[in-house]
């Protein structure tokens, strides 16, 4: 199997053609934006004493969280790791409930428990994360065999760092992926660093390559460009929702902060800084969507009125009372699996018929 530089092109999905249309457009700026304002102000309140531990922020690799979560449909299904909140805004979760997360506070999608990183909405079809890198790899080839065996048209999907594939959970993942050929597409983030360990520390090969020995396609996209991982998303669901099995995406991109807010990065040369805030995502998209015509200053106003609003609404959110401590930790109720959300026109076109 070929190891493939993907190119934007109409996707057939289900007989319809994954093409986006000017508001998807907008939509996709709009989650870049709100993802990188969410993480600001998380940062910012992080340095004020407000959100305990540190905190991991995505900045730079915004376009990759955004553009392959909006190829998904409601009934999908996603394992989000540190560096993905596109992909939470995306599934629906508003940025208040999200910065209430990182304070610990009640309003916050676990309810104050499970610190800043180890959460999910599962009525929005979000696992929440577990840490141990990359397991969660492994349970979205569980997600992907219980569709499977159901015979349900539906994906799977998940992101990770390249420091992820030198793991050995990565490569049982691949393996049962690529065996049983699971509906499961797998965003490979190579961010040029693992902590402080640099590509040329971590691999021989290019992870990308990887795909192929366990016997299912590997695509390498510009990670900057938001377009461009979305084309190369909507192929690998289309793939995996028509049985043809799971697709490994890598996204070439850049970590623009520390590993976390702790981290002060010396060992990154300033060259390279300088040469990927060159390649900003957003910077990018909103040049092109100003060349087309797309009022970019509208979008930009109503995220930066958004996240005003959303940062008040976290702030005003109480503590959680004591005996909450024990609610959610133990099952005692069948889990709420609700149907998500998914902005992109494709699916509400479906769901209007
Ligand atoms: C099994 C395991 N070992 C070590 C860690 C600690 N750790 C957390 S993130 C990280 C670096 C991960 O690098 P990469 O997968 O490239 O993702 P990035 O943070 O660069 O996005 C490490 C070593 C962990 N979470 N799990």
């Amino acid at each position: 199997m070929a190891t493939t530089t993907a190119k934007p092109a109409a996707i057939e999905d289900g007989g319809r053609r994954a093409v986006l249309t000017q508001e998807d457009r907008r939509a996709l700026l709009r989650y870049m934006l709100l993802m990188r304002a969410t993480e600001e102000r998380a940062l910012a309140l992080y340095r004020q004493g407000k959100v305990p531990g540190s905190y991991y922020d995505g900045r730079g690799q915004e376009a990759i969280s955004v553009g392959s979560a909006f190829v998904l449909g409601p009934r999908d299904r996603t394992c989000i790791l540190h560096r993905d909140l596109g992909a939470h805004l995306i599934r629906g979760v508003r940025p208040g409930r999200v910065l209430a997360q990182m304070m610990g506070r009640a309003g916050g999608v676990t309810g104050g428990k499970d610190g800043n990183m180890h959460f999910g909405d599962t009525e929005l079809g979000c696992v929440g994360m577990v840490s141990m890198l990359p397991d969660m790899a492994l349970v979205t080839c569980g997600l992907a065999l219980s569709f499977q065996m159901r015979k349900e048209p539906r994906v799977a999907m998940t992101w990770f760092g390249e420091g992820s594939t030198a793991n050995g959970q990565w490569h049982e993942a691949m393996n049962v992926a690529g065996v049983r050929k699971l509906p499961a597409v797998f965003i490979l983030e190579n961010n040029q660093f693992a902590y402080s360990t640099p590509n040329e520390r971590e691999f021989a090969v290019d992870p990308v390559k990887r795909a192929e020995v366990y016997g299912f396609p590997g695509v390498k996209v510009d990670g900057n460009d938001v377009e461009a991982v979305f084309y190369a998303a909507a192929e690998a669901c289309e793939r995996a929702r028509s049985g043809g099995g799971p697709t490994l995406i890598e996204c070439e991109t850049m970590r623009m902060h520390g590993h976390g807010a702790h981290d002060d990065m010396r060992y990154v040369p300033k060259e390279l800084f300088d040469v990927w805030a060159e390649r900003d995502p957003i910077d990018r998209y909103e040049r092109k969507l100003a060349d087309d015509g797309i009022d970019v200053e509208q979008i930009t106003a109503s995220a930066k009125e958004e996240i005003e609003r959303e940062t008040e609404w976290a702030l005003s959110q109480p503590m959680p009372e004591g005996p909450e401590a024990l609610s959610g930790v133990f099952a005692t109720s069948e889990p709420r699996l609700g149907d998500g959300n998914a902005p992109w026109s494709f699916w509400k076109e479906a769901a209007n018929g």
